[in-house]
């Protein structure tokens, strides 16, 4: 047990001493905190400004993200808030009345749609593989929705019984065997042999799908489908895709509110799957079994990444906290301090729930890499299991209907240079 839990100067030092040089950058890999993206360009040469939601939450964007990574265009982001979370901001409400997300400036003309996007982009830039309008490529998009709409249906659609909740499965599946006949059929990693705009389509929701159907209906999507999961871990060697990977926790909690509810199956599996994905611990599998979220190893240096993230971002942080800078400051530091040091440092009594608030807070890939967030949550769990009153005790459930919860809005007061949601 720490003897003491240390202080905030002490912590930033260890940050500044341990931090691997550019972790926060990963030497150029781009991150959700980027706001402008050169490949080596100059600035005068930026022709596209994508705007796309503060907290990467929203599918249509990562699609458009990623074609503009993986294509290496130049381009700006700025961000807007999606209804679930905050006020939209009126200067977007302006420029596109829906409010829909994601909108694109080429050479100074809006686009709105992400498929229109990427056929403008296409026409400007070139294709990725081939192009969205080609005959297969339109026949997988057709499969792309078809397979949206019956998770869509078996994630949020309540049943009326065991039988429909199987047809809403075994629908869902069908749609799946026929992406994966694909991919056989093909004989690659991707659908074209290099990734393509047609694998790109199917990024946002497969990875969504992955999370949500482990948390929802405890089905693990990458076990049970191996050709789509040597498709994930092809895409998971890609620093592109990297940049814009969302985890587990985050999608379980951010889908809610966007779909309009999400139904658990309640199964023996299913809660205990939940339960892991919310409190850990990381991997949510044991040793020996396949990790469902990733394939990719923990990268060096993700626990001062983690650190590094949360020293760097605490004023907002503790001031967004619902115990403020004052209650909410020793516990953090308590669990900063084991993260650092690896040993377990006790908490004042009664913030168990606290510190399970930021652990169940904590997104990817806004605020960090999935990796770097595993470490970030298990020392907050770590840390709330020591609290001498009552360390089972957890905050209230995670909002499903809104995530006013985290809206962007303090963040971007506090200081609008120093603001983890704007980096
Ligand atoms: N068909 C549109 C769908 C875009 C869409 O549904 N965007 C959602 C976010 S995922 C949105 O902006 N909703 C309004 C909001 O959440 O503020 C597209 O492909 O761009």
């Amino acid at each position: 047990m720490a003897e003491h839990t240390l202080p905030w100067l002490e912590l930033e030092r260890l940050v500044s001493t341990s931090v691997p040089s550019k972790a926060e950058t990963s030497d150029g890999l781009h991150s959700a905190r980027d706001h402008l993206r050169l490949f080596g360009q100059d600035p005068e040469a930026v022709r596209v400004t994508l705007y796309r939601d503060h907290h990467a939450w929203c599918p249509y964007c990562q699609k458009v993200w990623l074609w503009l990574e993986e294509r290496r265009i130049p381009y700006r982001i700025r961000k807007v808030a999606m209804v679930c979370y905050g006020e939209k901001e009126a200067w977007y409400r302006r420029m596109v009345p829906s409010g829909y997300l994601p909108a694109l400036e080429l050479d100074g003309r809006l686009i709105t749609e992400s498929d229109q996007i990427l056929a403008e982009l296409e026409n400007c830039f070139g294709s990725l593989g081939p192009a969205l309008q080609d005959p297969a490529v339109r026949e997988l998009r057709a499969l792309e929705r078809e397979l949206f709409r019956a998770w869509c249906v078996w994630l949020c659609q309540p049943p009326r019984n065991a039988r429909e909740e199987r047809s809403f499965e075994a629908s869902f599946i069908d749609r799946l065997r026929l992406l994966e006949a694909e991919l056989t059929r093909r004989d690659g990693a991707f659908l074209f042999g290099d990734l393509s705009s047609a694998d790109l389509v199917f990024v946002p929701f497969l990875e969504r799908m992955s999370a949500s159907l482990a948390y929802y209906k405890g089905y693990l999507l990458r076990r049970s489908h191996g050709v789509i999961d040597r498709w994930f871990s092809e895409l998971e060697r890609r620093p592109s895709y990297l940049g814009t990977q969302g985890d587990f926790h985050t999608h379980a909690h951010d889908l809610p509110p966007q779909l309009g509810g999400c139904q658990a199956n309640g199964t023996p599996e299913q809660q205990a799957l939940a339960r892991k994905i919310d409190e850990g611990p990381w991997p949510i599998l044991g040793d020996g079994e396949q990790d469902p979220e990733t394939s990719q190893p923990e990268p060096p240096g993700s626990v001062w990444l983690a650190l590094g993230r949360t020293v760097k971002h605490r004023l907002p942080l503790l001031r967004r906290h619902p115990l403020g800078e004052a209650g909410f400051d020793a516990p953090l530091r308590a669990a900063l301090t084991h993260l650092a040091t690896g040993e377990r440092c006790q908490p004042p009594a009664g913030s168990a729930p606290a510190l399970r608030y930021l652990r169940d807070r904590v997104s990817v890939p806004r605020d960090m890499p999935l990796h770097a967030a595993r470490q970030l949550r298990a020392a907050l769990e770590r840390t709330a299991c020591l609290d001498p009153a009552d360390g089972s005790a957890r905050p209230a459930p995670i909002p499903t209907r809104h995530r006013l919860d985290q809206d962007p809005r303090p963040f971007l007061q506090a200081s609008s240079s120093d603001s983890p949601l704007n980096r």
